[in-house]
């Protein structure tokens, strides 16, 4: 099982996903993709589901129209774990290879 990052290197890993940021009040991260149309935005989406279903690890978001607003948390950990870091990370090259 995934273990929890300490706020250090929480906060080191974000140095690694480029407009990934802490939750507030929650260990959590989240970013916010603005994609051309709503095409887009569920291409992103249903790109990622599929990563989410090879990783084992899922994603709490939110789409409206060409805005999809994502959270990051390892629900078994209690907070972010690495694997919140490798999905931020394929979900960035996602979004530029979308965009
Ligand atoms: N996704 N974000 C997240 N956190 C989890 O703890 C988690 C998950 N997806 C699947 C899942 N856990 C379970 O299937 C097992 O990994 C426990």
């Amino acid at each position: 099982m995934a273990e929890r990052l300490t706020a250090e290197a929480r906060k080191q890993a974000l140095g690694a996903v480029p407009g990934w940021t802490e939750v507030q009040g929650r260990d959590a991260i989240g970013k916010t993709f603005v994609f051309k149309d709503f095409n887009e935005a569920f291409g992103f989406m249903t790109r990622a589901a599929l990563v989410a279903e090879k990783m084992d690890h899922h994603p709490e978001w939110r789409n409206v129209y060409k805005t999809v607003e994502v959270v990051l948390s390892t629900h078994d950990a209690g907070g972010v774990t690495a694997l919140d870091i490798e999905f931020a990370k394929a979900m960035n090259a996602i979004a530029r290879l979308t965009a």
